[in-house]
């Protein structure tokens, strides 16, 4: 018999056992509240969805002119490792010869896997610095606004996403949280790198039982978990600004805005309470005004307005409200107005910017740093906004603003990705397959045959985690775990490390990308970085020897000492934060002399643009395209969990009992979602859940075209992103806007198209010349 070995996952350190074919899971006896998303795992060793070979598109293979045109539509050959290797080797030498590393994309965004050193995007960015550098892409699609807003006017992004409130502090101190966007439990199952303790619920239900009250500000009622007994205003989405506004109104008509806080820890209060009053433009930002916006009703924007100014109050904006046009607004008014209350510093007080977005936000921080494989140091400078990656590729040298620079997009031959899927995590799929044909070569390391894969050149098959040794920990988790193969390798996958070592090799650069070390050797040395800080610090330190036989250790955590935030209220001159004026920016001068129409010198609130304005009018429901519940972002949708919660194959989408009625919609109907961009099929779920007017559809259904040569195809699986606009939040940051779009939906007549991505893939023959389905093998 197999004994359990310890491993772990973005949702969870758990051990697992390979037997009889089957892989068993249980998750970490030390998880209070362990993520259901475990039950996708065991399908990994089996699915027929895997790579099990090296594939090379067809198209590209046989060198026709303009074959770039198939991408997306074309036959795949599977090949020996050594010809694909000695292929990409030569691409890259051509590439890289010809046009330099400024032609080569490699921002390669996406979350990857757990386990610092086979972690990819480290992996393909250490590679891509060894041959030259590469073309990439900063900040986030989770928060692309919120990063780049932050250190304008409160400080830099980690002194407000990490080192803010904590749990305990809610747990503790708060008397009054109101969520904007909610703390949906969902979220908090998964964190980047691994999460060993869930402690999310138990600390909600702990203030609630303290007698914290909690307030939900959020189109959908379980963006809370039941149990803390929110008070919901369903709000219209992306309005967030507006009573905020109307909060901050009432604060000042009643005389509760905290004047000395104001004084002493801001600047520019007077000019936003000009156009909060209505000084400038005429229109005062009333609860009356902000509910003709929002759709809360004016009682309720009253009545909040005041219990935030008598109780310890904190206000939490989360990711979600920022991935949307003028997304960098509320995370700004959602400052000033805990700024008004006087509360920002205080014990479960004030503001925090994405608390309950990730399950390790809010925990302590690591009193020790934790191994990290180093990716070298890139010689190209030139980058993009994460998101911008389409207009990239369909508009090489033209020119855009973002964040105070004139920037220039460059003219790109060679797109390299590793540990991501832009057909997951980009908007408006149509315009990326158009932008996907443009790239001589697309290269992609995959585990599995994702939609991405489908549309590369060459395809390599990356063993998953569960097929090597690594470390596993995570920012904010105490738990250090050593992850343990459990199974081979799936058909012929390798490691990322070990693809890009034989790469190297054949470009002669394979000891600067190895320096020498196995796999093995890497675990070690990386190791070490943390074993020397725990000597220094005077905590136990095994080695790793050690480590590894007992198979986990714990981490010492620093004190909870309020962070920035504390500090600075304690003492703003001793302390200031990194803003240019040292201060709470609630004016920002430097913003506003970026001179940008779309974010101006303090939040305000944005007519939708005219192209929004157009979709408002053709197509009324509003579409959340949130994170699911059943899985992390696109990651083994063909699991067993993600799986049983599809309907009819097709992923379930949310609809308002009226909204449903009015269109002849009833529960588990297949409908048809449409807008001027696209079209998606998906199951209706029939839920008081949801506020009227607004449909919920998550992320991460595998994109599935009706018909893969068509540009303007219908995916028949459900994923949102066919339907989601590809446009940045502002000139600011030029964030993703992926979280809303407008949408209308019909009950779907006519023949069903099968949902057949999850069947496997077709390969053509070279020898034969015809296709073969392979299935499970
Ligand atoms: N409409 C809309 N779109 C969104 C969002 C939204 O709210 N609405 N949210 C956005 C957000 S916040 C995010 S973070 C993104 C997420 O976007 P991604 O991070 O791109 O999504 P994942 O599905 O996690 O993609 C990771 C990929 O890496 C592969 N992988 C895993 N391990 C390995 C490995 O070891 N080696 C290799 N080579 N590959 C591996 C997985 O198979 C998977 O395909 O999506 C964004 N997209
Ligand atoms: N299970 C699971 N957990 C995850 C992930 C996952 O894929 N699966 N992904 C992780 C990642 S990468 C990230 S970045 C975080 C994302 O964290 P978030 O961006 O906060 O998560 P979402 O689920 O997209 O959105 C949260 C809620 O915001 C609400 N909302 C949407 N629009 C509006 C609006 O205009 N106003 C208000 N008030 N509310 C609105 C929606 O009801 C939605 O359920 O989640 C992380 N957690
Ligand atoms: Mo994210």
């Amino acid at each position: 018999m197999n004994s359990f070995k310890t491993h772990s996952s973005h949702w969870g350190a758990f051990s697992g056992r390979y037997e009889n074919g089957g892989l068993e899971v249980r998750p970490h006896p030390g998880d209070p509240h362990p993520s259901p998303l475990l039950g996708n795992i065991p399908a990994i060793a089996h699915s027929p969805m895997r790579i099990r070979r090296p594939a090379i598109r067809r198209g590209w293979l046989e060198g026709a002119p303009g074959h770039a045109q198939n991408r997306g539509a074309d036959d795949y050959v599977e090949v020996s490792w050594p010809r694909a290797a000695d292929f990409v080797a030569k691409e890259l030498q051509r590439v890289y010869g010809n046009f330099g590393p400024e032609a080569v994309f490699g921002g390669s965004y996406g979350w990857a896997s757990a386990g610092r050193f086979h972690h990819a995007q480290s992996q393909i960015h250490r590679f891509l610095n060894v041959l030259g550098g590469y073309v990439g892409s900063v900040n986030t699609y989770s928060s692309g606004a919120a990063m780049v807003i932050l250190p304008h006017v409160l400080g830099p992004y980690d002194h407000f996403d990490r080192k803010s409130v904590t749990w305990d502090a809610i747990e503790r101190s708060s008397e009054l949280v109101v969520a904007f966007g909610g703390m949906a439990i969902k979220n908090t199952d998964v964190h980047g790198g691994g999460i060993s303790a869930h402690i999310v619920p138990r600390t909600l239900n702990g203030a609630h039982a303290r007698g914290a009250r909690f307030v939900l500000v959020s189109p959908l009622k379980d963006d809370f978990p039941p149990e803390v007994n929110a008070e919901w205003l369903p709000i219209l989405p992306g309005t967030d600004i507006a009573p905020m506004l109307g909060l901050a109104h009432v604060l000042v008509s009643e005389g509760l805005h905290d004047r000395q806080f104001l004084d002493r820890y801001t600047v520019g209060y007077e000019r936003f309470e000009d156009y909060l009053l209505g000084r400038i433009d005429g229109v005062e930002k009333s609860p009356d005004w902000a509910s003709h916006i929002c759709g809360i009703g004016v009682d309720a924007i009253k009545t909040l307005a005041l219990s935030m100014a008598r109780a310890r109050t904190l206000s939490t904006v989360s990711h979600s409200l920022q991935r949307a046009d003028h997304g960098e607004q509320p995370v700004w008014m959602g400052i000033v107005l805990a700024a008004m209350l006087g509360q920002i510093g205080l014990d479960g007080g004030g503001y925090s910017y994405s608390l309950g977005a990730l399950g390790n936000i809010g925990k302590h921080q690591l009193a020790v740093p934790l191994p990290t494989l180093s990716q070298f140091k890139n010689a190209v400078s030139d980058f993009i906004p994460v998101a911008r990656i389409a207009d990239m590729l369909l508009n090489p040298g033209h020119e855009y603003n973002y964040n105070g620079h004139a920037m220039r997009y460059p003219d790109i031959r060679l797109v390299y990705w590793a540990g991501g899927n832009p057909f997951h995590h980009h908007q408006d799929l149509n315009r990326l397959r158009a932008a996907f044909k443009k790239p001589e070569t697309i290269i992609v390391h995959e585990t599995a045959w994702t939609s991405s894969a489908r549309h590369a050149d060459i395809v390599l098959p990356a063993t998953t985690t569960l097929e090597r040794d690594d470390i596993g920990a995570a920012d904010r988790d105490p738990l250090m775990v050593a992850m343990k193969k459990l199974i081979e390798p799936v058909g012929e996958a390798r490691d990322d490390y070990e693809i890009f070592s034989e790469i190297a090799r054949r470009l002669g650069k394979f000891e600067e990308f190895t320096e020498n070390r196995t796999s093995r050797e890497w675990l070690t040395f990386l190791f070490e970085t943390t074993r020397k800080a725990l000597v220094a610090g005077g905590h136990e330190a095994p080695d790793f020897e050690t480590f590894w036989e007992r198979g986990e250790m714990c981490l010492p955590l620093k004190p909870d000492d309020g962070g920035p935030a504390r500090a600075f209220r304690h003492d703003p001159f001793a302390s200031p934060l990194q803003t240019p004026s040292g201060k709470i920016e609630i004016f920002s001068q430097r913003i506003e002399s970026f001179g940008y129409d779309d974010c101006r010198g303090h939040p305000r609130w944005y007519p939708p643009r005219a192209e929004a304005e157009d979709d408002k009018s053709r197509f009324p429901l509003h579409l959340v395209c949130n994170q699911p519940h059943q899985r992390l972002h696109s990651q083994l949708d063909y699991g067993d969990f993600s799986r049983s919660t599809k309907i009819k194959g097709r992923e379930p989408v949310r609809i308002n009992p009226a909204d449903a009625a009015e269109r002849g919609i009833s529960d588990g109907d297949i409908v048809r979602l449409f807008n001027a961009r696209g079209s998606c099929l998906a199951a209706a779920v029939i839920s008081e859940d949801v506020r009227k007017s607004v449909m919920q559809l998550a992320t991460g259904a595998w994109f599935e075209p009706d018909n893969a040569a068509s540009d303007k195809s219908m995916c028949v699986h459900g994923n949102p992103n066919i339907l989601t606009r590809d446009v940045g939040t502002s000139q600011l940051a030029q964030g993703s806007t992926g979280q809303l779009t407008r949408v209308d939906a019909e009950r779907f007549v006519g023949e069903l198209p099968p949902v057949r991505i999850f069947e496997g893939m077709t390969f053509f023959d070279e020898a034969e010349r015809s296709s073969t389905r392979a299935g499970n093998q």
